[in-house]
């Protein structure tokens, strides 16, 4: 494969950006080789500077439900472009997007819009400091909540690819409140209740996606609100990557548990730059300004964004039928992989919630952060290659997960297993 425009302009990006990327998991350290610098997306497919054409599994790390270029939320994105870019006051699309996330998802009846799922998580954290006048919060190992500092701790994604999932940088003062606990444990987060009487907050990834996809057992979730009722603590489902890539409900809609709050991302922008936090009136409304907890952003709620995420959620609420489309997909790309990677005696443990995947080289069942440590990272950057090399673009690291969109069809993943089998062949 011909590549030799994406090398050049990597070169020339690492001279003026920091290792090349403006997000270190796109750099394909954990897989070697340079990244593809991409030219343009259609559908299912990406267009890279040489000319080779990809079957997108990674939408932009999940945004991108619809594929790329979808008819509805590019006019929708256009009109508004049309209309002034950014205001930095209030417009009624924020108020209708607002509406529409509150009645789809029950324990939420107020929600403000940021720009970033790390700029929802690091809000919603301290609205819930600032409710309980508590400074202590979980969070689990593996997960990950944006580079905000408290919890870039034990972190997932790009943290753990580069083998640093805490952070220098980070005092160690500002990260003492953040109590670790072990992902699918209830007696690790029963232990940290033991050890303080300061919890403001548990926080978790009900449907882990940054450690690989690791879904939290119902057992698990259910012993984490008793917790929670039992310490007077808020729970904080943490759905930035989850929300309306698993489910029109998202985790409290598969498990039927109710969080406090929950934050808010990638698919609720169609694509443009959009976090989210919600949760009931009385917690919501300790924010500024009608409550004492500060928060804000010029480009909050911005009018470009609150469209195409209106369009995407639009489209969404009127074909509910998308997700179990999406995952019978998923399901069948997954159980191929296995089956063909079965045939050489390689073992690949896999997950799926609605159109969202995740394999690990690894023989055991992954149920936390240190099983997926434990996965045999050199195939997965083999297998890596081989599938870019023929045309499959994966995330470039096994601690992240994989996507499917609504563009993909039953023969695009015959193609991707037929691939499949031959790559793990050939790195056997
Ligand atoms: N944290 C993102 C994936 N889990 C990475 C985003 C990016 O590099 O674009």
């Amino acid at each position: 494969m011909y590549t030799q425009n994406s090398k050049e302009a990597f070169i020339e990006a690492k001279k003026v950006i920091p290792g090349g990327v403006d997000s270190p998991v796109r750099a394909f350290k954990s897989v070697g080789g340079t990244p593809i610098f991409i030219k343009s997306g259609k559908g299912a497919y990406l267009k890279d500077i040489d000319g080779n054409k990809y079957l997108d599994f990674v939408q932009s790390w999940g945004p991108l439900i619809f594929g790329h270029c979808d008819k509805t939320i590019e006019k929708a994105v256009l009109k508004s472009v049309k209309k002034g870019l950014s205001f930095g006051a209030p417009t009624k699309i924020e108020t209708k997007l607002a509406e529409k996330i509150c009645d789809l998802i029950e324990p939420i009846n107020k929600i403000r819009f940021v720009s970033s799922g790390t700029e929802a998580v690091m809000s919603a954290i301290r609205l819930a400091r600032g409710y309980t006048h508590r400074d202590d919060i979980i969070k689990f190992e593996g997960c990950y909540h944006g580079h905000s500092d408290s919890l870039l701790v034990q972190a997932g994604s790009g943290a753990v690819t580069f083998g640093t999932p805490s952070s220098p940088g980070v005092p160690a003062d500002f990260t003492k409140h953040t109590l670790l606990a072990k992902y699918n444990d209830i007696k690790s987060v029963k232990k940290c209740f033991e050890n303080s009487k300061n919890i403001a907050c548990v926080i978790i990834e009900p449907i882990a996606g940054n450690m690989g996809l690791v879904p939290a057992d119902i057992d698990f979730l259910k012993g984490l609100r008793e917790l929670c009722d039992k310490h007077e603590a808020l729970l904080i489902f943490d759905e930035v990557m989850s929300r309306f890539r698993a489910s029109l409900r998202g985790a409290t809609g598969l498990v039927g548990i109710k969080p406090d709050l929950i934050t808010f991302g990638k698919v609720i922008g169609g694509g443009m730059p959009v976090g989210a936090f919600g949760g009931l009136e009385e917690v919501m409304d300790q924010l500024s300004p009608d409550g004492p907890v500060y928060q804000a952003g010029t480009l909050s709620g911005n009018p470009v964004a609150m469209h195409a995420g209106f369009a995407a959620l639009g489209k969404i609420t009127e074909n509910h039928d998308i997700y179990e489309e999406l995952e019978e997909l998923a399901n069948f790309l997954v159980s191929g992989l296995k089956r063909e990677a079965k045939k050489f005696e390689i073992s690949l443990q896999t997950n799926v919630r609605g159109s969202m995947f995740g394999f690990f080289f690894n023989e055991k069942e992954v149920k936390n952060f240190d099983d997926a440590l434990k996965s045999d990272s050199k195939m997965f950057a083999k297998f890596h290659k081989g599938m870019l090399e023929r045309g499959f673009y994966f995330a470039c690291s096994q601690f992240e997960t994989g996507f499917i969109s609504t563009k993909i069809k039953e023969e695009d993943i015959e193609r991707t297993i037929k691939a499949a089998a031959e790559v793990f062949k050939e790195i056997v």
